[in-house]
């Protein structure tokens, strides 16, 4: 296995590996430290089964399903399908998953620690892919919080709710999300998390509140949460955190949750196709029943 950052602020390129077949413990191992130095894996070149994007997703910790059960794979309730495309009438999956700057799972008192995608079908034109997967680097912005607001956010908790994301996406022209059911909201709770959280894997500190479904901090004055938030929001906004990766046909990519967050960019039209089979690997084998303030921090087993 080869390992070629992409000498940017996020990313790199895994070699040599096939996914179809299982990995040894200490490979997944290897892969495990990457993703908490690089924060985003490309694999290359893969040809997966949904029951083997599904295998190689567990070997990373428990993958999540989703209680809506909405766009599974058939036959396997851990698989989600992003698509645009439609058959026979029927959309394929869930056409606009992402489309704003967040963080998956964040909303839930179990957070998720890797998102797994394979991209089959990829849109293009003029040669050009379409539809790249942005990211930013948690870490690189914690740093740059100055002192003092470290500090004084250190203790401070932070509501994260999934109704925030969802009502933003269904505000947007051509929506077609339903309300979410008084039962959808009830199975999907707000959380509360540290405004920090130490990353299990890298030992370093990442800023967690996303835009998507971070809405207030909860131990301040309304007024001063809204001008803390806003201010964190525009900081890790900036260009200089943001790693944009540019899709093809068969990738497989892994990003970790934690150390960074994400937007689908939605630059293809309804007829240029995309379809991209996912698994969401959540953190429980780095959190027990402290949750995200005392992280089981990762120990590679020896090679
Ligand atoms: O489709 C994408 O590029 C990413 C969608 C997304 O936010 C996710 O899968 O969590
Ligand atoms: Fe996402």
């Amino acid at each position: 296995m080869n390992i070629i950052p992409t000498q940017q602020i996020l990313g790199a390129q895994i070699q040599g590996l096939d996914l179809s077949v299982a990995l040894t413990e200490p490979l997944v191992d290897k892969l495990i430290l990457a993703l908490g130095t690089y924060g985003v894996l490309e694999f290359p070149n893969q040809t997966l089964t949904t029951a083997q994007l599904k295998a190689f997703s567990e070997r990373f910790g428990e993958l999540y399903v989703s209680p809506g059960g909405r766009a599974q794979a058939e036959g396997f309730a851990e698989v989600m399908i992003l698509s645009n495309m439609v058959q026979d009438g029927k959309p394929l999956g869930l056409k606009d998953a992402g489309q704003s700057w967040h963080t998956d799972m964040s909303y839930s008192k179990t957070i998720a620690f890797a998102n797994v995608l394979h991209g089959t079908v990829i849109p293009q034109r003029a040669g050009k892919p379409l539809g790249d997967t942005q990211f930013r680097n948690t870490h690189a912005v914690y740093q740059d919080i100055p002192k003092d607001l470290q500090t004084r956010l250190a203790n401070k908790t932070i509501t994260h709710d999934f109704n925030k994301f969802w009502d933003l996406m269904r505000s947007r022209a051509g929506s077609t999300r339903p309300a979410l059911s008084e039962q959808e909201k009830k199975q999907r709770p707000p959380a509360i998390h540290p405004v920090f959280l130490t990353h299990p894997i890298t030992r370093q500190k990442v800023l967690y509140a996303n835009p998507g479904y971070a809405t207030k901090i909860n131990e301040l004055e309304p007024h001063e949460s809204d001008e803390i938030l806003s201010y964190l929001f525009a900081l890790q906004l900036q260009e200089k955190y943001l790693y944009s990766y540019q899709w093809k046909k068969d990738s497989l990519l892994i990003w970790d949750n934690i150390g960074t967050m994400h937007n689908a960019v939605a630059d293809y039209d309804p007829d240029e196709h995309r379809y991209i089979r996912r698994c969401q690997v959540m953190a429980t084998r780095f959190y027990g029943e402290q949750g995200t303030s005392a992280p089981k921090l990762f120990n590679a087993a020896p090679a």
